[in-house]
């Protein structure tokens, strides 16, 4: 049975490029249903039974653009076997932010730093073993421009789409939050597929209502505004304020784990 691959990452993370390695001239143009939104599907060199689908270029999977709502929507309703993220390695925090929510997703997640020729030549190092064991997935680093990791890159993401593994969920929220979500969770029991529970908890925790649109009538209607209020009491902020600055401390302690800049190692030298 053919399987699908959703190719995701920022803009200028160097989508087109590896879209275009790991297709070759196998490429069908078209549209997103409904929207002027390109939508590229193509099959895996060598594999007649995987198809890419290039997804828009988004920054994260929050409602804000018309491509994070196509990008949104595919992954939700169509779930792809597993997800390609092609991540700038030069500009690791901010691709990052998309990374830790397409994790959250419950579909096997391979990321491809890309750009590697770039990190080198700047003389910074990543650890991709700590970058792995803190995103709780494979991780390869690439080089769509050169050519280089990108048969390893899908090789690791036809694998997964096969293997029936369950996704680890690496990142834990503050204990406050994590105990508001598995509440919203414990609701959502039954009413949406157990791999999306945690996903669909998250965007309901903060009140993404275009979220709350795709899910199932039953789940659409849960009230959870007390469980939401408590969090937002206690930590006198708003709950989307409080989901993002804590992506943002997971990030950087990612980044502590794993990335050397060249100015960091002269420092450590002694
Ligand atoms: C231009 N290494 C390097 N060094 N560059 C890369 C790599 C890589 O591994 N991969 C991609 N690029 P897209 P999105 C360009 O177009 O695939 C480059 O938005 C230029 N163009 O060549 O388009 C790639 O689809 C003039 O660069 O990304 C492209 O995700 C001068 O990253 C850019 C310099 O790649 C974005 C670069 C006229």
């Amino acid at each position: 049975m053919a399987i699908t691959i959703a190719l995701a990452g920022n803009p200028n993370a160097g989508k087109t490029t590896l879209f275009n390695q790991l297709t070759g001239s196998n490429q069908y143009v078209g549209n997103w249903p409904g929207v002027t939104v390109e939508k590229k599907e193509g099959k895996l060199k060598g594999h007649k039974d995987v198809v890419i689908a290039d997804l828009p270029g988004i920054y994260s999977l929050s409602p804000y653009t018309l491509e994070e709502v196509v990008a949104r929507n595919y992954l939700i309703n169509n779930r792809p076997d597993a997800i390609l993220n092609i991540v700038d390695g030069t500009n690791l925090e901010r691709n990052l932010y998309l990374s830790t929510q397409l994790k959250e997703l419950g579909i096997p997640v391979v990321m491809a730093i890309n750009m590697m020729d770039v990190v080198e030549k700047n003389g910074d190092v990543l650890n991709l073993e700590e970058l792995g064991k803190a995103m709780g997935c494979k991780v390869v680093s690439i080089s769509a421009l050169r050519n280089k990791g990108v048969a390893e890159a899908s090789a690791l993401a036809v694998a997964e789409a096969n293997g029936k593994n369950d996704t680890v969920v690496q990142h834990k929220f503050s204990e406050q939050v994590e105990g508001a979500i598995n509440s919203i969770e414990n609701l959502l029991e039954g009413n949406v597929p157990e791999s999306q529970k945690r996903f669909f908890a998250i965007k309901l925790f903060e009140r993404d209502d275009k979220i709350r649109n795709e899910m199932p009538e039953k789940a659409k209607n849960l009230d959870v505004e007390s469980i939401i209020a408590a969090v937002e009491k206690a930590e006198d902020d708003d709950s989307e304020s409080i989901i993002t600055n804590e992506r943002y401390n997971y990030i950087q302690s990612i980044i502590d784990a794993a990335y050397v800049k060249r100015a960091q190692k002269g420092l450590t030298v002694s």
